[in-house]
């Protein structure tokens, strides 16, 4: 009795401190349908993928012709969701259709953005939630050919990035508001039948992007979070093995996929599903990721597609830039959106914020391309990133400290053999225990800058070191 009684409060105790759960691993569930590789995958596509660092994703589609507005109402939520938020019927938002069409120079102009802002790959929406195709798809005709642009607008897009050397992803959303046979949940064996017709047409879609557009370097879901496919998991997993078998070394992130428990982004073990963790929308970790991610951010809150009256907060190019130094400090990628007009020209607002980030990134590239985690304490006055493979660290200043001295925690064993800001050699001063000062010049600073740190074993012999 009194064993009994000592048990049962010794496991009151433990439930009381939490240790029953974090103690006990949980049992592993056999899943046919889970992630299919655990850690980071190790390939050359993938460590290119890794390496770029920056990114822009493109909202375009009929959307972008009505601005967040219809019948002269303005809607403050997402532009891309106009048709949603005025319930607009089928046969009056159809009528977009006709008049689509962008100039023919978006695409280039579009291509040669990415290129001025520095990234390494874009992501464009083939097609998004109202289910327009930016490409001739033969298996729809609520697609450019049926607008008076009637080419291959996506094939040009391609093609322009092709030409400015930059990787491409396909955007395709699964949730479809136009395609008669999508459904939101399966309540009963027609809407199963309707809804399998539907992942049949995306499959086609996704195979037909694939024949016409090759080169692409990967699919960038959206669209994947209703019953309908997170309930239907083995679909998801099917999809991806056959995009998989037509071309293995796709990129496709986490948001495809749902495991047969229900599970997205992570299986029921807690594995990623997918190359890299796609969940990651406004929004970034507080601290470095064991698995790839990215992270996707708009330049006003919430909107991704053209809104014509932004409103609240209007992000500026330092807070962009210390995001996608964040980004790299936390080993993940960050893509910036645009959202072009319907006649395909870009906002001015969007164009200088691109032209100050790539003006940015022309100086402090290195500090963020082929680059991640430093492994170093983080510090108030910044972020700090470093090549894989390399003790060398880019220290990227935010916040100048007013005492004109910047506080760095080595690991143990490791001292700064130099610290240099351009050409300019700094001042470090040591504080014992890998503890060190850097003292930066007082000088009017207007963006962020970078200071470059070569840290080496302290075995070796330091010399040259100026010393406070
Ligand atoms: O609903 C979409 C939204 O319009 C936009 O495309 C973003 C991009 O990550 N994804 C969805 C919301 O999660």
């Amino acid at each position: 009795m009194a064993t009994q009684f000592l048990t049962s409060t010794s496991l009151m105790a433990m439930l009381f401190f939490g240790l029953v759960d974090q103690d006990v691993p949980k049992p592993r569930v056999e899943l046919k349908y889970g992630a299919q590789r655990e850690g980071r995958r190790p390939d050359a596509d993938m460590a290119k993928w890794r390496a770029h660092r920056l990114g822009m994703i493109i909202h375009f589609g009929l959307y972008s012709q009505a601005g967040g507005a219809w019948d002269g109402v303005s809607y403050p939520f997402a532009a891309e969701f106009i048709k949603a938020n005025a319930k607009v019927p089928d046969v009056e938002y159809d009528k977009l259709l006709k008049t689509f069409n962008p100039d023919r120079n978006a695409p280039k102009n579009w291509a040669s953005l990415a290129k001025q802002l520095g990234a390494k790959y874009v992501v464009i929406t083939t097609k998004h939630h109202e289910g327009f195709c930016l490409w001739p798809s033969k298996h729809t005709d609520f697609a450019v050919q049926s607008t008076p642009y009637k080419t291959d607008f996506l094939g040009e897009f391609v093609n322009a990035c092709d030409e400015e050397g930059l990787d491409v992803m396909l955007y395709y959303s699964i949730l479809d508001w136009h395609h008669k046979s999508w459904r939101y949940s399966l309540k009963d064996e027609d809407d199963h039948a309707e809804f399998m017709k539907y992942w049949e047409f995306a499959t086609l879609q996704l195979e037909e992007l694939l024949e016409r557009y090759p080169g692409v370097k990967g699919f960038w879901f959206d669209g994947t979070w209703d019953s309908s496919v997170k309930n239907n998991g083995f679909l998801t997993y099917e999809l991806e093995q056959r995009l998989r078998e037509i071309k293995p070394n796709l990129v496709i992130g986490s948001r495809l996929r749902a495991d047969e428990t229900g599970a997205r982004h992570f299986d029921a073990n807690g594995q990623l599903m997918g190359d890299y963790e796609q969940g990651w929308e406004r929004k970034l970790p507080i601290s470095p990721l064991e698995n790839d991610w990215e992270c996707v951010m708009t330049v006003p809150e919430n909107q991704w597609g053209y809104h014509a009256n932004w409103t609240g907060h209007v992000k500026d190019s330092i807070e962009l830039i210390e995001m996608l130094a964040k980004c790299t400090a936390l080993d993940g990628n960050f893509v910036l959106n645009i959202g072009p007009r319907g006649d395909g020209s870009i906002r001015s607002e969007e164009i200088q914020l691109v032209r100050e980030i790539g003006s940015w990134m022309d100086i402090n590239g290195d500090a963020i391309y082929n680059c991640g985690t430093s492994g170093l304490e983080r510090q108030d006055w910044g972020w700090t990133t470093a090549r894989e493979g390399s003790t060398d660290v880019n220290a990227i200043i935010f916040n100048v400290p007013v005492s004109g001295r910047l506080n760095l925690q080595l690991k143990k064993g490791e001292v700064i053999k130099s610290a240099t800001l351009g050409d300019k050699i700094l001042q470090i001063e040591e504080n014992g225990d890998g503890r060190y000062f850097i003292r930066i010049p007082k000088m009017d600073y207007d963006t962020a800058f970078v200071i470059k740190l070569q840290i080496v074993d302290g075995k070796q012999t330091v010399t040259d070191v100026p010393k406070i």
